[in-house]
């Protein structure tokens, strides 16, 4: 096996070869060198030793935007440890599935997130030990047999050299409900991550070490991790962290203060700016925008455009992917279209029947192979047999390529719903709908919002003789899902349209979703 490690490349390489002085991170009034990130990297490193973490064992992370996250994230790969960045987003419970999913007895958690211990960990039975990033603000939750140590108060070890890993080794895990239900454990390699810099960030963003980079889209997401960590430090350019949740006064203060010059965000949040008209002059030092998680529209797109006036590339992408692998291209932007293959990959359609689509105008199933592709779904063979098929993707998009060559969304091959860019599974918000007494019937779908991106709406139908009452049931929910699953709508029917086998058909109700 050929060493290589993915830390090494994307933060020695920049000390062996004399550019440690330069700034890796700004974080707020924080500022780190690549030789400052290296240390904190290689303390984590040292930490993952002290707690008898080995090779290959996961480390659950719920951490925040900040430089923590970068430690741990590139401490793990380093010590040949797989990290498995999970959201912020999340409830205890719903972390604690994934945490058990994944088997980590070690999890790294922002200080912010420490309210949420005691549920996570009762769903996570191995959970042995907790490293606390940042000041906890009130008492630390006492958890019987986890232990809590603060990443502060771990050692430094700067001779510490990286595990003996290769591209094809075990690198980190990401979480996606994807185009099925429960969240599967996406498995990618250490060569993924060098790929998708040597590909879309080289190619298509031509990202060079000037640039600065913030991506409102989350470390914990593929998109993000890309945008804000690979990306940046591929190139031994700056990433801009900002811990708080995007919106676009967030955005807006981020840019007038750190003055990124690639911007990376979601749909909704494009969306959102040019509602909400923000000023667009702090954002004059912008030379590129990106954004993917779902289809652009093309008046959102025309609007973002004409009001802050950097040029914003529309692209696809997947967690089974890691990053971008359809995209627009600076000066040549197609709106409502995702563009073409980025180099490096290659993307095909397919009919029903397994038959490769050649005609333009002709849908088909969206595939793609590359070099970035998940070598599969921990523990889920039906699902990774599903997905993937020798080196092509299944990527569960339905598309059609037009004359000129570009790939154009038009829908996808499950009920799946992509809301705010992130996969939501219809039958978990029908569960929890399902779970409040005055609900006898319930069914999730896909709607549009007034600007044409997606949302979760639900038809409920209550049980015979009971009120329903929309704000109790807005309130259960509120207690029961992460906020980006709770259904935008929700729509008192006296029946679901039902097929003669009584299967409900869906079709029928994102038409009403969408009237
Ligand atoms: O969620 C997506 O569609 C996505 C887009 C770009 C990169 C990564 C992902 C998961």
């Amino acid at each position: 096996m050929t060493p290589y490690n993915a830390a090494s490349w994307l933060v020695d390489r920049h000390l062996e070869e004399g550019r440690g002085g330069r700034l890796a991170v700004v974080a707020g009034p924080e500022r780190l060198s690549y030789e400052a990130l290296a240390r904190l990297v290689r303390r984590a490193q040292h930490g993952l030793g002290a707690l008898g973490v080995r090779p290959e064992e996961r480390v659950a992370m719920v951490v925040r935007d900040e430089p923590g996250f970068l430690a741990w994230f590139l401490g793990c790969l380093r010590a040949g440890v797989v990290p498995v960045p999970l959201s912020t987003m999340l409830r205890g419970e719903e972390l604690g599935a994934i945490v058990d999913d994944a088997r980590a007895r070690v999890a790294v958690l922002s200080a912010a997130s420490l309210p949420l211990l005691p549920a996570l960990a009762a769903c996570a039975p191995d959970l042995a030990q907790v490293v606390v990033v940042g000041e906890p603000e009130g008492p630390l939750p006492v958890v019987p047999g986890v232990g809590l140590v603060s990443f502060d108060d771990l050692d430094d070890e700067d001779e510490l050299p990286p595990s003996r890993t290769g591209r094809d080794s075990p690198a980190f895990w990401l979480y996606s409900s994807g185009t099925t239900g429960t969240p599967k454990g996406v498995m990618h390699r250490h060569g993924s991550l060098e790929a998708t810099a040597r590909t879309y960030a080289a190619e298509v963003l031509r990202i060079g070490p000037e640039d600065r980079c913030f991506s409102a889209a989350k470390l914990f997401f593929a998109f993000g991790l890309g945008n804000a960590l690979t990306f940046p430090l591929s190139v031994g350019a700056t990433t801009v962290l900002d811990p708080r949740p995007a919106s676009p006064a967030m955005v807006a203060e981020v840019v007038a203060r750190d003055q990124p010059t690639l911007f990376f965000g979601s749909p909704g949040l494009l969306a959102a700016m040019v509602a909400q008209e923000v000023d667009p002059r702090p954002f004059a030092s912008v030379r590129l925008g990106a954004t993917a998680g779902e289809a652009l529209p093309a008046e959102v797109h025309r609007r973002f455009t004409e009001r802050f006036g950097f040029p914003v590339l529309d692209g696809l992408g997947s967690t089974e992917a890691l990053h971008i692998f359809l995209s627009n291209r600076p000066g040549a932007e197609r709106p409502g279209t995702s563009g073409t293959p980025v180099p490096g990959y290659e993307v095909r359609l397919v009919d029903d029947e397994g038959r490769v689509v050649e005609e333009p105008g002709v849908p088909g199933n969206l595939q793609v192979a590359g070099p970035s592709i998940a070598t599969g779904y921990w523990c889920r063979t039906e699902a990774t047999q599903a997905a993937f098929e020798g080196r092509w993707l299944r990527t569960g998009d339905v598309y059609v390529r037009t004359e000129d060559g570009c790939y154009q969304f038009l829908g996808r091959t499950s009920d799946m719903i992509k809301a705010g860019g992130i996969w939501v599974s219809p039958a978990e918000v029908e569960n929890v709908l399902l779970a409040q007494e005055a609900v006898a019937e319930a069914a999730v779908v896909g709607g549009r919002t007034p600007e044409g991106l997606e949302e979760v709406v639900a038809f409920v139908v209550p049980r015979p003789g009971v009120e329903l009452d929309p704000v109790a049931l807005e309130a259960h929910c509120r207690e029961r899902m992460a906020a980006f699953k709770r259904p935008r709508r929700i729509v008192v029917v006296e029946e679901l349209p039902k097929t003669a086998t009584g299967k409900i058909q869906r079709y029928r109700l994102r038409q009403e979703a969408n009237a």
